[in-house]
Formats: structure tokens, C-alpha cells, sequence
């Protein structure tokens, strides 16, 4: 039996097809991790829901969910503020069965954390140990599957929320919670989120400790879940990269980039090369 984390597949079905191919992936022992950011901006959102969807209900796949899947059940809970041109979420808004992926998106978590692994999205701010990340991201998790999961889905997108304290309560606090699990990518030694900081890493990233104004949240020296190996994807501009206890699995596929199945038991890359899907703006999400 293999695990393969897969990095974000962002509408990118091909790709797939191909990768699970080349692994040889058997549903009947292996296992698919998927990074979040299933879909939008590539060509085949819907296929890449549906085939996670499916293989979730079969027991084969899991996923975290990514700042693109909030922004399809944002989307369906009616905000528009935040629609892109560059969108390729119509086909499953318009899908007779919409209904259907959207509450099986929302039942979906923001960390997984098996097998000695942990998996989220984006990233766990360097002041929250494992069992904090795993309450706060239960917090979310309910409210997603609560009937009025839509006020809440709108409120979440109202404001910025980029600072954490450990007395923040309310809209305030489950916002934090949100960015830094699938928005994250540099942040200060106390998790304040800097979503200014557009630079690419640098490589090898340069590790980061208390007087460090602005790093990637993985790289404090500090960082209260270094004993953990955390998987993410987001990052693509970071690419393949395996330090600090961390395995970055987004490896720009949807901008002709490769698609990435990490091994678990084996820590094995495997990748394909895939057709450019998206040109890139100015700032990759
Ligand atoms: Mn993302």
C-alpha cells in the first residue's frame, strides 16, 4: 500500500490521468492525499471534483481544502465581490447536481493528520502546536457543516484578518484561522500573515527565527510543529522543495509546470510534465 500526497491539481485533469498512470495507482491498496485547490483556473474543474469526490466516497482519496475550493462554495453561497475572469467555476455552478458537490466540499477538512503525517493546505503559523492547529481547524470544519454555513462562508471573505491572539473570538478569529490554513505563505515569528510579501523564495529558504520580519511560516526556528512532517501545496513559485520537516507539493502544474505525487511510505517524488493551462499574473494564488 502507498500514500501519495498530490499537489494542487487547479482544474488540471490530464494531468492526473497521466500521473496515476505513471504511479500505477491501485484503489484496492493505495491511497490518494489531495493537497487542496482541486479546482479553478485550469480547464477540467469539474472532472477534477467529481473524481475526487468519487474517490473519496469509495474510501481511496482524502483532501484538505485550498483557498479555490472556499472560493466555489463562496461563490455558490452567492458572493461575487471576489469573481475572477480567470474563473473556470461554471461548469459545476451551473451543474444540475451543484447542490451535491457543494455539501460534500463543505464536509471536507482543513488538516489531515494520519500516519504520523500532517497535511493542510497552505501551512500551520509557526505559534500553534499540532493539537491548537487541530482544534482551530475543527473549528472551521464545523461551522462548514452547520445549515447556515453560508453567512458564514460570506462573512468570512467581509474582512482581512492577518493577526493572530489567542483572545480573538468570533468572525475575527475563524478568518485568521482560514488564511493561515489555505492563504499563508510568509508570516512573522508570532503569525502575523503578510500577504504583501509577493518575492519568490529564496533557495534554499534561509531559516528564520524572532527578529525576522517577514519569512515563509515554515521556516522559524521556533516553529511548535517541526517535530511533525507537514505536507502543503499553494506555493508554487516554491516548487519541490523537502526542508525543515516540510514537503511542498505544489509544483506549478497548472502553469506548465509538473504535477507532483509524493510517496509516503517510500518519500518518492513522482511527476509529470503538463501542457500550460493558465498564464500567470502578477500574483499566483
Ligand atoms: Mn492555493
Amino acid at each position: 500500500m502507498t500514500t501519495y500526497v498530490i499537489g494542487d491539481l487547479q482544474g488540471c485533469f490530464e494531468p492526473l490521468e497521466s500521473l496515476l498512470s505513471q504511479i500505477d495507482f491501485d484503489p484496492r491498496q493505495d491511497r490518494l492525499w489531495f493537497a487542496g485547490d482541486v479546482i479553478n483556473r485550469g480547464p477540467d474543474s469539474l472532472a477534477c471534483l467529481d473524481f475526487v469526490k468519487n474517490a473519496s466516497e469509495q474510501g481511496h482519496a482524502r483532501m484538505v481544502l485550498g483557498n479555490h475550493d472556499f472560493h466555489l462554495l463562496a461563490a455558490y453561497a452567492g458572493l461575487t465581490r471576489y469573481q475572477s475572469k480567470t474563473d473556470t467555476l461554471s461548469d459545476i455552478l451551473n451543474h444540475p447536481n451543484v447542490q451535491d458537490y457543494v455539501n460534500w466540499l463543505r464536509q471536507q477538512p482543513l488538516l489531515i493528520h494520519e500516519q504520523s503525517a500532517v497535511m493542510v493546505h497552505a501551512g500551520i503559523p509557526p505559534q500553534w502546536n499540532l493539537d491548537q492547529a487541530k482544534t482551530y481547524a475543527a473549528e472551521i470544519e464545523t461551522a462548514l457543516q452547520r445549515p447556515d454555513w453560508d453567512t458564514f462562508v460570506m462573512a468570512l471573505f467581509d474582512k482581512k484578518g492577518q493577526q493572530w491572539s489567542d483572545n480573538l473570538t468570533g468572525m475575527a478569529r475563524q478568518r485568521y484561522i482560514v488564511n493561515a490554513f489555505v492563504r499563508m505563505r510568509y508570516c512573522d515569528a508570532q503569525g502575523a500573515l503578510d500577504f504583501a510579501n509577493k518575492s519568490a523564495p529564496q533557495h534554499p529558504v534561509p531559516e528564520a527565527d524572532a527578529t525576522t520580519d517577514s519569512a515563509p511560516w515554515f521556516a522559524f526556528k521556533q516553529r511548535q510543529t517541526r517535530n511533525w512532517p507537514i505536507f502543503f501545496g499553494h506555493w508554487s513559485t516554491l516548487g519541490a522543495m523537502d526542508a525543515f520537516n516540510v514537503h511542498a507539493t505544489d509544483t506549478g502544474c497548472l502553469w506548465g509546470g509538473k504535477l507532483t505525487a509524493y510517496a509516503l511510505e517510500t518519500h518518492q517524488r513522482h511527476t509529470v510534465r503538463c501542457p500550460q493551462a493558465a498564464q500567470p499574473k502578477r500574483s499566483r494564488s
